[in-house]
């Protein structure tokens, strides 16, 4: 099944405004960013003003070379009520924080690749949840109009794709065209082993100390279906935001034998636990995030929860406990 193509009414409110806002979700990421960067090159081109906007907080290291590109604030009364407002790779205003109620009132396009939860912001809406990565959509978009990515817009496309597919290994159903989008971007010079180099390399020693710390903290469950991991709050606080990457932990708990599911609990605040859940194949996980008032990917989602990490353990395996069965 091929990927939705861009509705002609998107095409239209693209064409429309003189100038545009570009916002994405709040913890940003490559395929956030990427889709931002590459949108706004690529609108700058066809003659419109674009202000970028994005709500940090900036902790992945493939992107803090463009954080100079972005506002975090923009006063209420400076909203430039002519312009349109185009949000990237979430569908609802409320995943833009401080931006949301700024933001609100203006005519809104959403280009996005998750499945819906809630409400979704926009007279024009472009969501396609089998697109691997929303840099995809927005090359889709590009192609749409008869163009094609500057050398540029094809790294940042790039670089969301590699991020949000883990270089190439979550491709699933969508891989034949996925790839053929990504030749065309080759074509214009970009090439795999660069952007793997800036999104998968230059980690810090400490940020590999963080993981050693959460990979000790490792408890199977259900007969190692479910691998579970934690840090408190006091030692999450000792590592620099700029350490914490966890994205290895999932690759290297993944691909344990026996294992369905991964869940990795950050006790951020006191109250306030961030719970990481991941699936290497068929378990939904993104099913377990939406009933704890989360969302995501069948293979990749997660929630926060006001819980302290203890109390928010118990929540979490009762879940597990109804897809596993009663054995812990
Ligand atoms: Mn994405």
């Amino acid at each position: 099944m091929a990927l939705k193509s861009p509705p002609d009414s998107l095409l239209h409110f693209l064409r429309q405004y003189p100038g545009y806002y570009i916002v994405a979700h709040e913890e940003p990421d490559g395929d956030s960013i990427g889709s931002q960067l590459a949108f706004a090159s690529f609108l700058r081109r066809r003659g419109k003003q674009v202000i970028l906007l994005s709500p940090g907080p900036w902790q992945r290291k493939e992107i803090a070379p463009y954080r100079s590109f972005f506002l975090d604030t923009l006063p209420k009364s400076e909203v430039r009520l002519h312009f349109g407002l185009i949000v990237l790779d979430c569908s609802s205003l409320s995943r833009t924080a401080q931006f949301a109620s700024i933001l609100e009132g203006l005519d809104t396009g959403v280009i996005d690749h998750h499945q819906p939860n809630g409400i979704v912001q926009g007279i024009v809406q472009y969501i396609e949840p089998n697109a691997p990565s929303t840099t995809l959509l927005i090359q889709k978009i590009v192609e749409a109009f008869g163009d094609t990515p500057t050398p540029e817009e094809a790294r940042y496309l790039f670089l969301g794709f590699a991020t949000d597919t883990g270089f190439f290994r979550h491709l699933e159903t969508e891989a034949s065209e996925s790839l053929e989008l990504l030749s065309r971007l080759a074509v214009k010079g970009v090439t795999p082993k660069s952007i793997y180099r800036e999104t998968f390399g230059n980690y810090s020693l400490e940020s590999r100390r963080y993981l050693a710390k959460i990979l000790s903290t490792m408890e199977p469950y259900f007969q190692g279906k479910l691998l579970l991991t934690h840090i408190l709050h006091e030692e999450y606080q000792s590592f620099g935001s700029e350490h914490r990457q966890s994205d290895p932990l999932y690759q290297l708990l993944l691909s344990v034998e026996g294992c369905e599911a991964v869940a990795f609990l950050r006790e951020e605040e006191p109250k306030k636990t961030s719970v990481s859940l991941r699936s290497p194949s068929t378990l939904n996980v993104a099913a377990i995030a939406q009933k704890l008032g989360g969302g995501g990917h069948k293979n990749a989602a997660g929630y926060i929860t006001s819980l302290p990490y203890q109390e928010a353990k118990v929540e979490l395996l009762e879940q597990f406990r109804l897809l596993f069965g009663n054995n812990p």
